[in-house]
């Protein structure tokens, strides 16, 4: 039996902070399943969608949150897929239209009637969440809920950047934000796949994670004047065949596309506001290709999620409550978390 209220953080958005309300018990729809959210990991999108920071708003008020894991403990009419019991996540591509071309195509990550969980729907940092039964993850029984949980958006999002970039086994990845929730999970999916990985951020605790995780090179941008000649300096004046950009920061987009090889590809996957300028020159005559790359389909999720249930990857996190939300994101903006933080609900 299901509770009649349940405990949510909510925000108002525009840099509120989140408030803990009790509210009433959705019923799913059709298509849709109400989930027990166990765990639920913050990513620092959350924190964007809290500040409002992007371009397109949230829905407000706003329960944010798209690494949610749980149990479906209420199916809608139609849902045929999944049963009460079935351990799911809430993703960011909560739903898309499988009917356009993007969708029909396998690029349901850029349907144009998608919708966002934790931004243009309500997200996981509350007890219960309603999810859509085609699209929210199905976690596989080898994988514990607090280790599906960053791999929901920040193991997808990386997988898919890897794999968009081209890059082979035994070539340079240079990962810049390597020792956050993005790039920590990153620089394991990168060794998994036989690259070489160059991994810079700032500060030792988050260089002695990357090098426990596989990275080859640890740069520290906080100590190390000019990164862009670090890289050269160890891919031998050549550059990387890979960059993958996971700081926010636009900073460090410009040096990204001079840290890249000849041939070579930069995925943009980081999200601060604002623009940068690509130097016309190098791109052109070195054949750069500079590469969006935005979370991940259902069966990207799939393959991220079995890495993990193989015990290839492992995400790094520290446990603590919903309460601490504000918290969190207080940490998350002054660059002090190595790997994730995961909320217990
Ligand atoms: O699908 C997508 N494209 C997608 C999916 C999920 C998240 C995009 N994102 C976006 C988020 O919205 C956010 O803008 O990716 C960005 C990173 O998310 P995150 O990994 O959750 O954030 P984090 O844990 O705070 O990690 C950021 C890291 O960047 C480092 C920080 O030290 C931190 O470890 N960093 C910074 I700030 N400046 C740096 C610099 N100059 C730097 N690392 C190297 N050099
Ligand atoms: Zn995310």
């Amino acid at each position: 039996t299901l509770p009649e209220t349940y405990k949510a953080a909510v925000t108002e958005g525009n840099g509120a902070p989140y408030v803990f309300k009790q509210v009433p018990t959705p019923t799913p729809g059709k298509g849709e399943i109400l989930m027990r959210v166990h765990v639920t990991g913050v990513c620092h999108t959350d924190l964007h969608a809290k500040d409002g920071d992007w371009p397109v708003p949230p829905k407000a008020p706003l329960t944010g949150g798209h690494e949610g894991a749980g149990e479906v403990v209420a199916v809608g009419e139609d849902v045929t897929s999944l049963k009460i019991g079935d351990r799911v996540g809430i993703v960011w591509l909560y739903s898309a239209c499988g009917e356009c071309e993007h969708c029909v195509k396998g690029n349901e990550t850029v349907c144009e009637k998608q919708h966002n969980g934790g931004y243009s729907k309500d997200g996981s940092f509350q007890e219960y969440c309603i999810a859509d039964a085609k699209y929210c993850a199905r976690i596989p029984d080898g994988v514990s809920y607090a280790d599906a949980a960053p791999l929901l958006c920040a193991g997808v999002t990386t997988y898919k950047a890897l794999k968009e970039s081209e890059v082979k086994a035994g070539e340079y990845m240079t990962i810049v934000g390597a020792g956050g929730g993005l790039g920590h999970l990153a620089v394991q999916y990168a060794k998994a796949m036989g690259m070489n990985v160059i991994a810079i951020d700032g500060g030792d605790e988050k260089g002695a994670l990357c090098k426990e995780l596989g990275a080859m090179h640890y740069v520290d941008f906080m100590k190390t004047p000019n990164t862009v000649d670090e890289v050269l300096k160890i891919t031998g004046g050549k550059g990387a065949e890979g960059v993958l950009c996971l700081a926010t920061s636009n900073k460090v987009f410009n040096d990204c596309v001079h840290m890249c090889k000849r041939h070579g590809c930069v995925v943009l996957v980081s999200l601060p506001p604002g623009d940068f300028s690509i130097p016309i020159f190098p791109v052109v005559l070195k054949r750069i290709t500079v590469r969006g790359s935005i979370v991940g389909t259902r069966q990207d999720l799939a393959e991220c999620l079995e890495f993990c249930a193989q015990g290839k990857v492992k995400p790094i996190y520290k446990t603590q409550h919903l309460e601490d939300l504000n918290e969190v994101f207080q940490e998350m903006h002054q660059g002090k978390i190595a790997g994730r933080i995961v909320l217990e609900l």
